[in-house]
C-alpha cells in the first residue's frame, strides 16, 4: 500500500517541493489549500490532476489552520500516515503587523492538528512533522546554534513558533505521538516568496539588468543568515519522519553570509561588481564594473542599492548559523547546494521570469518539475 501524506501549506515554497518529492516516492499526497479570490496554486499546478480522474494521487482540500472543525474532518477522511505541518504566516516583518493572527495560525494551528491526531485515535498511526525555525534562536545565545542552544524569540512569528515547537514536544511526551520538529534555517529557491530578502534581491537585480527597474531598496544589509536550498531541506523533512524515533533536528548548511554579500553575488551573476559606500541609512551600492549581456543596462557608476528604513524590524535577528551534525549523523542528511549554486539557480530563473513572454513563446515557462 502506498503511504498517504497530508501537507498543510502545500501552496507555499516548501509545500510545493515536498509534494513533488513525496509523489516521486509513490505517496498519495493530500494538501491543504486556503480559499483565495485569485489563484494561489502556481507552484503546484504541474502536479495537479483533473479531480475527475480515477484515484488521483494528489488531492487538494480547502481549509485553514485557524479552523479546527475542518482540520479534524479532513484528517479523519484521509487517515494519513504522515502529516507535514508547513502552513504558517511565515513572514517575520509582517508578524509585527498581524501578531494575533500569527499566534493563532502558527501557534494554536499546530495544537489543532496535534489534537485532531489524538481525538481521532491516530496517535499510533500518524507521524507528525512541525515546521520549526531558526528564528527561535533570535537573539542568539550560542554560535553556532544546535538542538541544545536556548531559544530567545525576537518577533511575534518566532514567539508563535516557540509554542508550536513546545506543544509538539509535549504531545510526543504526553501521548506518545511520533511528533518531530525540524528546526530549519533559512532556505531559498526560485519559487521563494517574493518578499523574502533573497528573492526580492534576485527579482530586482534581474529587472535592473533588463532595464525594467532602477533601484533596489533594502533594510538591514548587515544581517547574517545560514541560507540553504529548499530542495535539500524538504528531503530532511522526509528523513525526520522516517527515523526510528521522533526527535528534533537542526537543518542548516553551517555557513553564514551577510545580506550585503548576497546582493553582490546576485549582481555578479548578471555581470556586475557592486561597491558599497556610506554608513547606516546613507549606505548605497554602486556598480563598479560590468561586462557581458547586461552591461549596457548595468552602467558603471549608477546607484542600484539604497536603504529604506521601512524594512527595518522593531527587533532584529542579527546572526544565524546552524550546526546540522545531528541530522548528518542520525539521518544521513547532507545538503547538495552551496550558496553560489542557490544564487545562480534563482538568478537564472528570475532572468527568465522577467522575460517570460519570450519563454512562453518557446514552449512554456512553468512546466518543469523541480526535481528534474
Ligand atoms: P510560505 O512559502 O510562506 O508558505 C506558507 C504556506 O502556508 C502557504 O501555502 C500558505 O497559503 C499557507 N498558509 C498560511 N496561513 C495559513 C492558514 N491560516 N491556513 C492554512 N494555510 C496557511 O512558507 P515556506 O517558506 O514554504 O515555509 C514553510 C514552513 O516552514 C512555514 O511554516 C515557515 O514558517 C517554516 N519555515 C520556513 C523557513 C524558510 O526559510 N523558508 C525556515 C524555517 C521554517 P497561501 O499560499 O494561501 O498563502
Ligand atoms: O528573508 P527574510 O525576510 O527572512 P527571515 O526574517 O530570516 O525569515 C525567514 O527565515 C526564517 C528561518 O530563519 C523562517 F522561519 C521565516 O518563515 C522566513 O522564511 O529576512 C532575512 C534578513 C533579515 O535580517 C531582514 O531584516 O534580511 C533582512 N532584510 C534586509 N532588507 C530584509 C530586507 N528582509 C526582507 N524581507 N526585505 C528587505 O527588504
Amino acid at each position: 500500500m502506498p503511504k498517504t501524506a497530508f501537507i498543510t501549506g502545500v501552496t507555499g515554497q516548501d509545500g510545493a517541493y515536498l509534494a513533488e518529492f513525496l509523489l516521486k516516492k509513490g505517496y498519495i499526497v493530500h494538501g491543504l489549500k486556503r480559499r483565495s479570490s485569485s489563484l494561489n496554486t502556481d507552484r503546484i499546478d504541474h502536479l495537479y490532476l483533473d479531480p475527475h480522474a480515477k484515484n488521483p494521487n494528489f488531492v487538494l482540500h480547502y481549509g485553514d489552520l485557524t479552523d479546527s472543525t475542518n482540520l479534524i474532518r479532513i484528517i479523519q477522511e484521509i487517515q494519513p500516515d504522515e502529516i507535514y505541518n508547513l502552513a504558517a504566516m511565515s513572514h517575520v516583518k509582517v508578524s509585527f503587523d498581524t501578531p494575533e493572527y500569527t499566534a493563532n495560525a502558527d501557534g494554536i494551528g499546530t495544537l489543532r492538528i496535534l489534537e485532531a491526531i489524538r481525538l481521532l485515535g491516530l496517535s499510533q498511526k500518524t507521524r507528525f512533522y512541525q515546521a520549526s525555525t531558526s528564528e527561535l534562536y533570535g537573539l542568539v545565545q550560542e554560535v553556532p546554534q544546535t538542538e541544545r542552544t536556548p531559544f530567545y524569540p525576537r518577533s511575534p512569528y518566532a514567539a508563535a513558533k516557540l509554542y508550536g515547537y513546545w506543544i509538539t514536544v509535549n504531545y510526543r511526551e504526553a501521548y506518545n505521538i511520533f511528533a518531530s520538529n525540524g528546526i530549519l534555517f533559512n532556505h531559498e529557491s526560485p519559487i521563494r516568496g517574493e518578499t523574502f530578502v533573497t528573492r526580492k534581491i534576485t527579482r530586482a537585480v534581474s529587472k535592473i539588468a533588463l532595464g525594467m527597474q532602477d533601484t533596489l531598496f533594502l533594510g538591514n544589509l548587515s544581517a547574517k543568515r545560514d541560507w540553504g536550498h529548499a530542495k535539500d531541506f524538504v528531503k530532511a523533512m522526509y528523513l525526520i519522519l522516517q527515523h526510528d524515533t521522533p526527535d528534533d533536528f537542526v537543518i542548516a548548511t553551517g555557513k553564514t553570509t551577510e545580506v550585503r554579500e548576497f546582493v553582490r553575488m546576485a549582481f555578479r551573476e548578471a555581470g556586475a561588481e557592486i561597491e558599497f559606500k556610506g554608513q547606516g541609512v546613507e549606505e548605497i551600492g554602486i556598480i563598479a564594473s560590468s561586462t557581458g549581456e547586461f552591461a549596457e543596462k548595468l552602467r558603471v557608476g549608477s546607484t542600484v542599492v539604497r536603504i529604506d528604513p521601512r524594512y527595518f524590524r522593531p527587533t532584529e535577528v542579527d546572526l544565524l548559523i546552524g550546526n546540522p551534525q545531528k541530522a548528518k549523523d542520525l539521518l544521513g542528511w547532507e545538503p547538495k547546494y552551496d550558496l553560489a549554486m542557490i544564487v545562480k539557480d534563482m538568478m537564472e530563473s528570475d532572468l527568465k521570469l522577467m522575460t517570460k513572454d519570450k519563454y512562453l513563446k518557446d514552449g512554456g515557462f512553468n512546466v518543469h518539475n523541480y526535481f528534474e
